[in-house]
């Protein structure tokens, strides 16, 4: 018999993560049979990651929700029956045009991540459709908004170089982030400039497997890193090491800067810094004098509650140095902006179609705002697609609470029976990224990627699009904009002309899978100052900021203190958030749910490594083993975020211990000032 030809697709990972891969599926009969990395791509390299080498094991897992489920059971106990498309989304349209008829749409709210990262599967007819009924938007600032909006404060975006200019650079600081574990594809490229010659400095206050490849690793407290900037600017003015000529033409407020930093001198705050104050001077001196130089900051430093102060500090940093007038100099964010300001997004979102004035809901406030009484309307319907919010927001505690209660309507739809999903009213079937069709901008680099569906979707799972097709009739809309096909608005937004797309057509992505954008190759975009503040330069003194009411000029910002220890509860290796934790081997690799904790901290708490212990605080409990280790500082711990069951098997995550803590700016979560206690527990029961 003659094997069934072997189909090869070209597709690109939808997880949300900066390295968006590229990869190829060989698929055979309608079974995808090898999924991995496409050796062409000049970011992916050929090779994928410790997760989405596991991506067919995922796509095929036996856990997969396939059919539509109704809850037969207790919200919360995982009962449920399967029920047809037709009468789940009959219910659901029902219940929500009563709903709506009674207490305004603003009444239900959809509420959606960036499980699958993608251009229309994100984001798209659920905009048109729900901006259109008047339902709670939802104000998504989880990650990455308040280092843009840290940024801007200074530079006026949130973006900076294209980070594989990373090569040309001679002095590097992964500034709060760790790239071997989040950002894997990038590590080649920092490795590329290291044999060039260039330093690669950590700032993290984790030893982190990154910071252990570094050539040095800057052990500071967290939250001190703004201290830390200011401290080295303190350094560079005071020795003559500004570039003054930049800072002329290109910055305003630096005479106030001068005076401010002048109560940063690393003598005064290495106690908050947690560094020696000759650290500090080196590491000032080197990365003024060596250029050109690159921060490097991701996500890291914007969990805490002075987290957007953190980012403006570090804009300050890099405009006093000069660095953005050389080739690799200056700061490389994500570049996201980047992608989304080529594409033609209003063609995809359609704001015109949107109920102006509607109440917008912080995603961070999930159970605050369940279980909010006085909250008017109260939110009586939630749809959540693309996120597993139980897990991956803070007070989960709180959130269950509120997903509990009797009065609310919850829709969920998801590949997997997520936490979140357990308390679902009904549980929608989702499709994979190798079952639909989507364009793939990255915010780790420029390569923009086609990923075609390789095989059929499984059971009745419908792609996100589908789904909300699909309501937009249940609900009995008829408008054309709620039905268009998936290429269509891909067309769409590609048909922006923006010279960056020049050439980047649709048939194009189809053939070759992905194009970089036609960014310059040196491209230096704030060279010649240029920057999108409301003074047209780096703004060292903020206008904007003092308006809002805060203070113009940067400073340390809060840095809590508290008893107990500082926890921060950092990505895993083995899982992508909360997703991949359901999964064998990955789960087993990643072991039980463990702390790490300073020999100091566990002499004192007479605890030893593998004991079971309790961690604990004012909102919560969970149930880790005991690592002691020097990757931690004295009076800080560290958790994998992203298992659903502690050490002890109950299915609550470490999101439990942090609280709905609000950012200075930018309307994030400060995740990373939570506070605990650790004792031992009565021994584990034998898995
Ligand atoms: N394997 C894996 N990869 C992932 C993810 C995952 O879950 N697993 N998630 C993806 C997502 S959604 C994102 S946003 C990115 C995030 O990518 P990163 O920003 O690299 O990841 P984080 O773990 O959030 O934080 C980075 C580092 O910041 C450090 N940090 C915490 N507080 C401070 C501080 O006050 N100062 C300094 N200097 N450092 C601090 C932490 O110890 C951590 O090592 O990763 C993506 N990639
Ligand atoms: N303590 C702590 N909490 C954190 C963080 C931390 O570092 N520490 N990091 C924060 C950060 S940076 C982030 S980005 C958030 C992430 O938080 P979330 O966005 O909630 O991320 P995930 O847990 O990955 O959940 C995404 C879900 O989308 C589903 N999904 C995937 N593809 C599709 C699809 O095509 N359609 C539909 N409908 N669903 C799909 C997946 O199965 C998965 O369950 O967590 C935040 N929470
Ligand atoms: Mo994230």
């Amino acid at each position: 018999m003659t094997p069934a030809p072997l189909h090869v697709v070209p597709g690109a990972c939808g997880h949300d993560c900066p390295d968006t891969c590229a990869w190829v599926v060989e698929v055979r009969d309608g079974r995808a049979e090898r999924l991995s990395g496409d050796p062409e791509h000049p970011f992916t390299r050929g090779t994928l990651c410790a997760k989405v080498n596991h991506y067919l094991d995922r796509v095929y897992h036996p856990d997969r929700v396939l059919y539509p489920l109704k809850r037969a059971g207790r919200k919360g106990d995982g009962r449920f029956v399967r029920v047809s498309w037709d009468e789940a989304l009959a219910d659901i349209a029902s219940r929500w045009n009563a709903i709506a008829a009674e207490s305004g749409a603003e009444a239900i709210l959809p509420y959606s991540s960036a499980g699958v990262q993608g251009l229309i599967q994100q984001e798209s007819l659920d905009a048109r459709l729900f901006g259109s009924m008047g339902c709670s938007g939802l104000d998504r600032k989880i990650c990455g908004a308040v280092a843009a909006a840290g940024l801007s404060a200074t530079i006026g975006c949130g973006t900076g170089i294209d980070p594989e200019q990373i090569v040309h650079s001679r002095f590097i600081v992964l500034w709060g982030t760790n790239t071997i574990v989040t950002n894997l594809h990038f590590w080649p490229l920092v490795r590329e400039a290291q044999r060039r010659g260039a330093k690669v400095v950590v700032v993290d206050p984790i030893r982190t497997r990154t910071a252990e490849a570094a050539d040095w690793h800057v052990q500071i407290r967290p939250a001190s890193d703004a201290a830390l900037a200011l401290a080295m600017m303190h350094v560079m003015i005071r020795d003559g090491l500004v570039d003054h000529d930049y800072v002329s033409r290109h910055a305003v407020g630096y005479d106030a800067l001068v005076e401010r930093v002048k109560e940063y001198s690393p003598q005064q705050v290495a106690r908050t810094i947690g560094l020696p104050a000759e650290e500090i001077e080196r590491l000032a001196r080197e990365y003024a004098t060596t250029q050109p130089s690159l921060l490097r900051p991701l996500i890291g430093i914007e969990h805490h509650r002075n987290g957007a102060m953190q980012f403006r500090t570090l804009a300050c940093l890099a405009v006093l140095s000069g660095a953005w007038k050389h080739r690799g100099g200056g700061l490389a964010r994500s570049t996201h902006k980047l992608h989304f300001a080529v594409l033609d997004m209003d063609r995809v979102l359609m704001p015109e179609v949107h109920k102006p004035g509607v109440r917008v809901l912080n995603m961070r406030d999930l159970g605050k705002d369940l279980c909010d009484r006085d909250l008017r309307p109260p939110i009586r319907s939630l749809i959540v697609y693309g996120a597993n919010p139980m897990v991956s927001m803070p007070n989960q505690a709180r959130i269950r609470e509120g997903l509990q209660r009797d009065d609310l309507f919850t829709v969920v739809h998801e590949l997997f029976l997520t936490d979140t999903a357990l308390y679902a009213d009904y549980v929608l079937p989702a499709t994979s990224q190798i079952e639909h069709l989507d364009l793939s901008p990255a915010w780790g680099h420029l390569y923009l990627a086609l990923n075609r569906p390789a095989i059929e979707p499984p059971g009745e799972s419908l792609p996100n699009t589908e789904l909300f097709r699909r309501l937009a009739r249940a609900l009995g809309r008829t408008e054309p904009w709620l039905f268009e096909s998936d290429e269509s608005m891909l067309r769409g937004a590609l048909a922006s002309g923006h010279p960056w797309l020049d050439g980047i057509t649709f048939e194009r992505l189809w053939e070759e899978g992905y194009a970089r954008l036609n960014c310059p190759e040196d491209w230096r975009p704030f060279a010649n100052g240029g920057f999108a503040t409301r003074s047209g330069k780096a703004e060292l003194y903020s206008e904007s900021l003092l308006e809002q009411g805060h203070d113009p000029l940067p400073w340390a910002g809060e840095i809590r203190a508290a008893d107990g220890l500082q926890l921060i509860t950092g990505k895993a290796l083995h899982f992508l958030n909360s997703g991949y934790s359901n999964m064998e081997p990955l789960r087993r690799r990643a072991g039980d749910l463990f702390i790490e904790v300073h020999p100091e901290d566990a002499r004192a708490r007479r605890l030893a490594s593998g004991d079971a212990v309790r961690v604990w605080n004012e909102r919560g409990e969970v149930r880790a083993v005991c690592s002691v280790s020097d990757r931690v500082r004295p009076g800080v711990a560290w958790m994998p975020f992203g298992g659903f069951v502690d050490a002890g098997g109950t299915r609550r995550a470490v999101n439990v211990l942090t609280a709905e803590e609000p950012t200075d700016w930018g309307g994030g979560s400060g995740f990373y000032d939570a506070f605990v206690e650790v004792a031992p527990a009565e021994p584990l029961p034998q898995a």
